[in-house]
């Protein structure tokens, strides 16, 4: 091998290193979790995972200012009053549902719910009382949005979380996707039941008639995610029917895209090969 091509070949590898081609997804811990339950009503302070320092605190549950659920019977927008299953039915694949302790949806009598109800801001927190209950050999999608003209991106740090998701029962799989400005999506990302860890609560709807754990999952994202408006959480059947209980999402910063450290540190490589080869 000649030294030049040694020279790129490090380079390749230090980018492909340093730029992470692939997300790294982290189990929730129960311990520095916590939270603080108001009657019913779950109030959550911290999200801390195993193998990084990296933690969620309330307010990144409450990124969301907009979005969508497609379930088998139509899409509903941020403020829609969805149809639910209540009280053990199971006619929709993805629908709003709530602890059986908890406050009662705002439109309760009629069998409904809105996004806004479940990621919304409820007396100034994420109620991790309200869910997306999903069924077990059924199909969803779930966009959320956050205000307009704020982005996600990477951040070129393998050990710092960008998002966050829990899920009633940890028996369950899901597809993100990340939806750029221009409405087109990432690749999927698929998260396996086998990533999570348990929170240290537990979740009793009304849809169903005995208590599951809570389990979260924490994700840095790889590099290609960059300013995002939002992310797709997607359920396919065979996924086990995903209860999304909420979504976290870290600062977004207004036009973010600023070029990642390993793109910067790839261009000094080139440069010195170039000024190498130039020498021989
Ligand atoms: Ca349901
Ligand atoms: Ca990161
Ligand atoms: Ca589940
Ligand atoms: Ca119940």
């Amino acid at each position: 091998m000649n030294k030049t091509r040694a020279i790129a070949i490090t380079a390749a590898s230090i980018a492909s290193a340093s730029v992470f081609a692939a997300p790294t997804i982290y189990a929730a811990k129960t311990a520095g979790t916590a939270s603080v339950l108001h009657g019913g009503d779950r109030e959550l302070q911290t999200l801390a995972f195993t193998g990084t320092p990296s933690t969620m605190g309330g307010a990144d549950f409450l990124r969301w200012k907009d979005g969508s659920l497609t379930n088998n019977s139509g899409t509903y927008g941020w403020n829609a009053l969805i149809p639910r299953d209540v009280n053990g039915a199971n006619v929709y694949t993805g629908n709003p549902d709530r602890s059986d302790n908890s406050t009662p949806l705002p439109t309760e009598a009629a069998k409904k719910g809105s996004l806004k109800d479940v990621f919304g801001s409820f007396n100034g927190y994420k109620n991790m009382s309200y869910i997306i209950d999903g069924e077990d050999n059924g199909s969803w999608c779930l966009d959320l949005l956050y205000a307009p003209g704020q982005l996600l991106s990477a951040d070129a740090n393998a050990s710092t979380i960008e998002l966050s998701v829990l899920e009633r029962g940890g028996n369950s799989d899901f597809n993100i996707y990340g939806i750029r400005a221009d409405g087109s999506l990432t690749s999927a990302m698929f998260v396996s039941r086998t990533k999570g860890g348990k929170v240290g609560w537990s979740l009793d709807t009304l849809e169903i008639s005995g208590a599951q754990d809570v389990y979260g999952f924490g994700i840095s994202l790889d590099s290609s995610w960059v300013n995002l408006k939002g992310i797709r959480l997607e359920a396919k059947s065979s996924f086990n029917g995903p209860d999304i209980v909420a979504v976290g999402s870290a600062v977004t910063v207004p036009g973010n895209d600023v070029p990642a450290p390993g793109a910067l540190a790839l261009v000094g490589l080139l440069g010195l090969g170039s000024s190498r080869r130039r020498r021989r």
